[in-house]
């Protein structure tokens, strides 16, 4: 075991292909709860870093590139610009977020394969591959198209069946993706990881590791009964790492993208600290999270682990690998190509970004099962949930106070069993909420957070301050006490909204530099004069939503 002594934390997110935009189905799966994560770990002191970058490689960047006659390196650019500001609309904060065409990467990358080589765990082997006599090319994975073997799906990519979801083992009447030019088979030397050797070290590592989910392991554990194949880990493309061979070294031979992409996760720490020794010692001692959706459990549960096994470990393994199920709108399949999804810009120019985060994150179980997005099931959970009840007992509490007190929190004179009880909510509610951040479930951290604030604005209710303004000081002074504490508390869910709340509540500096440990306790004094006072939240309106789900309808 290495030593864990400091208290760091890296959380990766798997990294979105440059090659589209973010849409809603990502934020669900993957970076909304890494984020949820990483400010929660911030308010409780931890040093984190939440890593990603924009996935670069691969044949569907570079047949876009070709349809497009623009550079690749160009292409990715502008996606990993547009992820940036897109990521930075919704309030998702990266420590940082590279590119897996960076010149770091691309070294790493051949560092790792050299390792490997040198311990005999890759080798060369001649394999047949597609290859076009028009465009002289070989013609990998999307390069070519044909009938899907299963469903009989015309137009399907040999890697992929976008009709049935499956992936041909051969396609029928393959033809090139780029000419139509049915394709001839061609010799070419590729190089193969071998994942087959890991077969044991695997098995004992998932059985071991009691932190990875049951689920995800249960059906893990089964594909190594069936047996693991080596990996070809080779392309016959120009756009990817080159492959370092000495000697000869063939320009149109890279890496296979699954090769390169998840090293990353490890170089862009490097790149960020500048210093490889600096980031080895830190990815060491550190507890390390590698959030995915459940398309990609192949990858992360045996390739990734297996390749940091054949390099010595000379960087750990994940502790965690939090892996979620699909985001499904309005009860049907995400699909781009149908164009049945929702991008990330389009919400965020309809609605405020923390609705879109409180939506998710209370739908957002811990779990391989799907979710769905429903435009009602959001308008409800917005109008009832958030405001009738956080936005109705922050602004009752803050309006009270500036109508009876000046905008003055009150000394309370004494308690009675009710503000007793209402006090000790606020000691535990912190532990309780932070439980379930801690375990993964924010969808539960929520609810606890939803109940503490109906059951204080039943306090507030019961208590009836209006009838005797002059005798309600001690109720205010709580209620006054328990925003602040929802504040903190909702702070990892809706960023915004809370440092809205805390300039109103007249506090200086960011909510941020506030430590979750304080959520338990009474630190807003009698004397302290709040700020100006506005309902936070704007109720969602009903024909907006109508018009949202005809949109869908229509497309
Ligand atoms: N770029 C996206 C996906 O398959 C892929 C993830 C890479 S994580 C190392 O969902
Ligand atoms: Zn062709």
């Amino acid at each position: 075991m290495r030593n864990s002594n400091r208290n760091s934390v890296i959380i990766t997110s798997a990294l979105p292909y440059a090659n589209g935009e973010i849409h809603l189905g990502h934020i669900s799966s993957t970076y909304l709860p890494a984020d949820i994560f990483r400010r929660f770990l911030k308010l409780n002191g931890v040093e984190v870093y939440h890593l990603c970058a924009s996935d670069d490689f691969g044949t569907p960047v570079l047949i876009e590139t070709e349809k497009k006659r623009t550079k690749p390196e160009l292409y990715v650019k502008y996606w990993h610009d547009k992820d940036i500001d897109d990521f930075n609309s919704v309030g998702i904060v990266f420590d940082s977020f590279s590119q897996t065409s960076s010149e770091t990467n691309r070294m790493f990358v051949q560092y790792v394969f050299n390792v490997l080589k040198k311990r005999r765990l890759v080798y060369e082997k001649e394999v047949v591959q597609y290859y076009c006599e028009k465009d002289l090319k070989f013609l990998p994975d999307r390069y070519v198209i044909g009938k899907c073997p299963y469903c009989g799906a015309e137009d399907q990519y040999s890697d992929l069946c976008e009709k049935c979801g499956r992936i041909p083992e051969k396609i029928l009447d393959p033809r090139c993706a780029i000419c139509g030019m049915p394709p001839v088979k061609k010799k070419s030397n590729h190089y193969f990881f071998k994942l087959s050797n890991f077969e044991d070290v695997l098995e004992k590592w998932l059985k071991e590791n009691k932190l990875l989910q049951q689920d995800v392991k249960k059906y893990v554990l089964n594909w190594i009964v069936e047996g693991l194949q080596d990996w070809d880990i080779t392309r016959d493309i120009s756009w990817g790492v080159n492959i370092p061979i000495t000697g000869n070294e063939k320009k149109d031979k890279v890496f296979y993208g699954w090769f390169d992409n998840h090293l990353c996760y490890i170089s862009s720490l490097i790149e960020l600290l500048g210093d490889v020794n600096k980031a080895k010692e830190i990815w060491n001692s550190s507890k390390i999270y590698h959030f995915i959706g459940k398309d990609i459990v192949y990858h992360h549960y045996l390739f990734l682990p297996a390749i940091r096994m054949g390099i010595n470990e000379e960087y750990k393994l994940p502790d965690l690998i939090p892996t979620r199920g699909h985001l499904m709108l309005q009860n049907n399949k995400i699909s781009k190509s149908r164009n049945w999804y929702i991008g990330l810009r389009e919400f965020v120019n309809l609605f405020q970004a923390d609705y879109l985060r409180f939506y998710i994150a209370s739908i957002c179980s811990y779990s391989q099962d799907d979710i769905n997005f429903d435009w009602n099931d959001f308008e409800k959970k917005i109008n009832n949930e958030l405001i009738a009840n956080i936005g109705n007992f922050v602004n009752r509490t803050l309006t009270f106070i500036k109508k009876y007190f000046r905008n003055v929190i009150p000394n309370p004179n004494e308690y009675d069993e009710a503000d007793r009880k209402s006090l000790a909510e606020i000691e535990s509610i912190g532990n309780t909420v932070g439980g379930f951040i801690l375990g993964n479930e924010i969808d539960k951290a929520l609810k606890n957070i939803l109940s503490f604030s109906s059951r204080f604005n039943q306090y507030f209710q019961k208590k009836e301050p209006w009838k005797k303004p002059e005798q309600s000081a001690a109720t205010l002074f709580i209620s006054i006490n328990a925003v602040r504490s929802l504040s903190i508390l909702l702070a990892p869910f809706i960023p915004f909204s809370v440092e809205e709340v805390w300039k109103q509540m007249s506090l200086e500096g960011s909510i941020y530099e506030q430590s979750w440990k304080t959520i338990g306790s009474i630190l807003l004094k009698p004397g302290h004069k709040l700020g100006d006072i506005e309902p936070i939240f704007k109720k969602v309106d009903t024909d907006k939503i109508k018009e949202q789900e005809n949109k869908l309808n229509n497309s």
